[in-house]
């Protein structure tokens, strides 16, 4: 069983009390699983590579390499203390060189690989056809159309690149145009940039979390980003009136284009049956046409909005709760469905980079294009009405029939989308398309602490690179990185490695001087693969051994959070699945069962206020001149509340309220844990305080592990108290010496006694085998308050118990297992079996219904008989009173479940 954590990225600050959350869970699965004789592979390793490193080391003046190092030591310190049964041996870090040669290798793959889409497969590019034209142009040209189908490949992207910071930065890193981090203003400039294919395999990636053992959000999240749409590409004719004719002449007999020339202006839209409805386009700024269209009046104005748009990034162009904004070219474009002239617009809402940068806007159907109708004063007209009821006055986007759509009038949504292209397509205008969301990814940064790419470029007469590229020989891997006196950026989109040593910088293979690639690879890259390398660590022949690959692949369990829903498993599936292909890996998914782990917010902040009567009192109703009788408590009572009833926690608004009793609303509520609120918990001195085993336990009995939660420190005493009871209810002092409880007697265990055991050892099976960590120990809280009431605890029952605690506790369970007369840790002692029978109560509740209504119960033995059953029910007083009177017709006695009475 292969069981995964997400590895950390280790940071100067050390561990978080989030990380042992999820590594807990995972080390008692394999506790556990070890116990019952399995064979676990357990690793740990370093997300290393990233930003925080390298600004540290430029503040500090020092490599990058040696904080990393300082942090995984420190790390590596705290796991170890948490007492994580990993195989130490296998630890890496992506920093490793021995490891990023691999991750260069494995980019040379994608290098090496083009999509063959009717086979939905990555091929080697020595496979790809090339057409005749091409190998007619010569080597050059042959070679330039293989770099154009690579996986991995070069284009000129728009980037957000921020000069302060020095680097490119990806979308989600820049906030109203500026950086995240620093609030540095951000340009969007043009960049060569190396990419990744990653929308090749978009079907796949969509297809193929059907069948993983994933949650469903998670599933969603990915599918969402996938983003497959399904709908028409639309051609709008945009040339002279005159020539409209010609136009249509020339697309009828099914011609329609692969490219659309400048007299068409084409649109992705997944709902052609809105055609009718099309009462003006828009174009994105940055869209080809857009010089063309715009007549000399309208140059001025267009001019000034292009530019204004190009520097404001993605997500603030679509963000709904901005004010549209655009310009009219002056030219109009055909209505391919009804022929009327529509206006052309530019408009920033509209992404050059999704479908086909332009757009047919229905302004009565589409919410986007009614605001922005509504604001310049542009037609609306239904087309659609809801199927039972009136069109609407405003935008309605759902379903319907049809209505002011010519001879498709009274046709269903459903039915018209397939007709009217089906029309479309016939006359040439039109033909279905699908589109996604899902982008290239970005693969290139210009900073330092990365890993170096495996590429040559090839020199031209003038010493600069030509265009053309290798990759690095096998031989030659790894490309490490020079030593740089200075890696900060410097205010040019050039990155560092450009500084580098000659020797370095313009290596000589085969006699041939060539230019190092100077970009680094993001800090995706190292975390795509590192969950194969775990299993053949000092491989430094391949990058996993096939024969093992096969044994241990895919992953069992992963856990994490749920903060990589998207991007790292991602990715990840995206290069397993390029190794697949290439058969580098034998299963098409890394990950059969994923979990997230809930996050850990900071201890609840208490709000709450009470009366003299010590009634709640809404903090609202609270005056504080008079804070007499009123009494400001961070009490107990809402502390308990957390640690008894787990996961009770609930979102209101940005905030999360606790509800102790249904009556009573506690007002307080929890922050996720950062510096700035001062609300962190150190786990160091959590371990210092109260032991590891404390820790572990009381992450796990916080909540479901999925839940969001808040820390408690109270909570952490209740279970540091639990363990307490249990080494007391083994263990007694004598005069400062350890031995066994008194009431500990090698004595044959009474029936009772054996049915609390089997019950627990039942319970805690079944909680660990589902992840159902926090009811595992309450289980074995209720074991601990029945046997420390006994006068005798056989010692055969002390033992097993210790063995069920020892998954979750492994320290004081070790300690306690010695003292029990072990000379061997129990780490690898077989997990107590449960009888069965011993698990279920022998005395149940029977209800006894009349006329299929419940009327009374009785408590009688597992396995009366039938007969026996029917007596009894008759016989049960309040029965046998209803019944007073009536004559019984017929008792119909399922055994153990139910006796039902007929009787009128
Ligand atoms: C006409 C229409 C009528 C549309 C209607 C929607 C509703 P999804 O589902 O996200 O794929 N669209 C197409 N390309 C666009 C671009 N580059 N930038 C902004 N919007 C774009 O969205 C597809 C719909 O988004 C398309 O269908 C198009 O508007 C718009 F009642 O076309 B629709």
């Amino acid at each position: 069983m292969y069981v995964l954590d997400m590895f950390p990225y280790p940071s100067g600050d050390g561990l978080h009390v989030g990380h042992p959350e999820g590594y807990t869970a995972t080390d008692i699965v394999c506790r556990y699983q070890r116990m019952k004789g399995v064979s676990i592979l357990h690793p740990m390793g370093f997300d290393a590579f990233g930003l925080p490193a390298e600004e540290h080391a430029i503040r500090t003046n020092t490599p990058p390499r040696i904080s990393t190092e300082a942090n995984i030591r420190n790390f590596v310190r705290q796991l170890k203390m948490l007492g994580f049964s990993y195989d130490w041996n296998r630890q890496l870090a992506t920093t490793d060189v021995g490891y990023f040669r691999w991750t260069q290798w494995i980019f040379l793959v994608l290098f090496d690989t083009w999509f063959d889409r009717d086979q939905q497969k990555g091929r080697p590019i020595a496979e790809l056809p090339i057409p005749a034209e091409v190998s007619a142009q010569g080597e050059l040209a042959v070679r330039e159309f293989q770099d154009d189908q690579r996986l991995a490949f070069q284009a000129e992207a728009m980037v957000n690149w921020c000069p302060a910071l020095g680097t490119v930065l990806a979308n989600e890193e820049v906030i109203d145009g500026r950086s995240e981090r620093g609030e540095h203003p951000v340009q969007r400039i043009p960049l060569r940039q190396w990419m990744l294919r990653i929308t090749a395999y978009a079907d796949r990636l969509e297809n193929d979390l059907e069948h993983l053992d994933w949650p469903a959000g998670i599933k969603k999240l990915q599918s969402d980003w996938v983003g497959r749409s399904v709908g028409a590409e639309v051609d709008f004719f945009c040339g002279d009136a005159g020539s409209v004719q010609d136009w249509q002449k020339a697309r009828a007999g099914n011609s329609f284009p692969g490219a659309p020339d400048d007299q068409t202006i084409r649109v992705f839209t997944t709902r052609p049956d809105t055609l009718f409805g099309a009462t003006y386009m828009v174009l994105a700024p940055e869209h080809p046409l857009v010089d063309h269209l715009t007549t000399p009046g309208q140059r001025a104005e267009v001019g000034r909005y292009v530019e204004a748009s190009a520097n404001r990034s993605e997500r603030d162009r679509t963000d709904d709760r901005r004010k549209k904004t655009g310009v009219f070219t002056g030219s109009h474009a055909i209505n391919p469905g009804n022929g009327s002239p529509v206006p052309v617009w530019i408009a920033d809402y509209v992404l050059a980079t999704y479908g086909t940068g332009a757009i047919m806007a229905v302004p009565a159907h589409d919410d986007r294009d009614h605001e922005f109708a509504k604001q310049f004063g542009l037609d609306i007209v239904q087309v659609v009405k809801p199927v039972n009821g009136k069109a609407h006055k405003e935008c309605f986007s759902g379903e319907g029939i049809a209505i002011n759509s010519g001879r498709f009038d009274g046709m269903p949504t459903a039915e018209m989308k397939p007709e009217i292209t089906a029309e479309l397509e016939r006359k040439g205008f039109g033909r279905a398309a699908v589109n996604y969301k899902l982008r290239d990814w970005l693969f290139s940064r210009q900073r330092f602490w990365g890993e170096p790419f495996p590429i040559l470029h090839e020199l031209g007469p003038d010493g600069k690179p030509n265009g053309m590229m290798r990759a690095v020989p096998d031989s030659q891997l790894p490309v490490d990185l020079p030593d740089l006196e200075d890696f900060r950026p410097h205010g040019r989109a050039e990155p560092p490695l450009e500084k580098a040593p000659e020797s370095w910088l313009y290596p000589v293979i085969d006699g041939k001087k060539y230019k190092r690639e100077t970009n680094t690879m993001p800090q995706w890259a190292g975390s795509c693969w590192y969950y194969l390398r775990f299993i053949d660590p000092h491989n430094d022949r391949c990058f996993v051994d096939p024969e093992l690959e096969r044994q241990w692949m895919p992953v069992d369990l992963y856990i994490g959070g749920a903060e990589h829903a998207v991007l790292h498993l991602l990715y990840s599936r995206f290069w397993h699945k390029v190794l697949f292909d290439r058969g580098h890996v034998s299963t098409p998914e890394p990950f059969r069962r994923l979990v997230n782990q809930g996050m850990i917010l900071g201890e609840m902040e208490f709000t709450g206020y009470r009366d003299a009567e010590e009634h709640w009192v809404s903090s609202d109703e609270v005056d504080d001149s008079d804070s007499q009788n009123l009494k400001h408590q961070k009490t107990l009572k809402a502390v308990q509340a957390i640690r008894l009833e787990p996961g009770q926690v609930e979102k209101q608004g940005d905030r999360f309220v606790l509800v102790s009793e249904p009556s009573i609303r506690i007002n307080s509520r929890a922050h996720k844990m950062s510096k700035s609120r001062g609300n962190v918990v150190n786990p160091d001195e959590i371990v210092a305080d109260h032991g590891a085993d404390s820790l572990r336990l009381y992450e796990m009995f916080m909540g479901p592990l999925e839940s969001m939660k808040p820390w408690s420190m109270s909570g952490v005493n209740g279970v540091r108290n639990f363990l307490d009871r249990f080494w007391r209810m083994i263990v007694e002092y004598q005069a400062d010496e350890i031995q066994l409880h008194p009431a500990v007697q090698d004595v044959e265990p009474p029936e009772e006694q054996l049915r609390v055991l089997h019950k627990t050892i039942r319970a805690v099976t079944e909680d660990i085998e589902s992840l159902g960590l926090n009811t595992a120990i309450a289980r074995l809280m209720e074991f601990v308050n029945h046997f420390t009431r006994e006068e005798v605890r056989p010692k055969s029952i002390m033992e097993r118990a210790v063995l069920l605690l020892s998954p979750l506790a492994p320290h004081i369970c070790e300690e306690l297992w010695q003292i029990l007369g072990h000379d061997e840790s129990l780490a690898h002692h077989p997990w107590p079996e449960f009888e069965q029978a011993l698990t279920i109560d022998q005395t149940i509740e029977i209800p006894v219904q009349i006329l299929g209504k419940v009327r009374g119960r009785i408590s009688v033995a597992r396995g009366t008989s039938d007969a026996d059953l029917q007596a009894l029910a008759l016989a049960e007083p309040r029965i046998a009173e209803l019944l007073d009177g009536k004559s019984v017709r017929k008792v119909i006695v399922v055994p153990d479940r139910l006796v039902n009475i007929v009787a009128n």
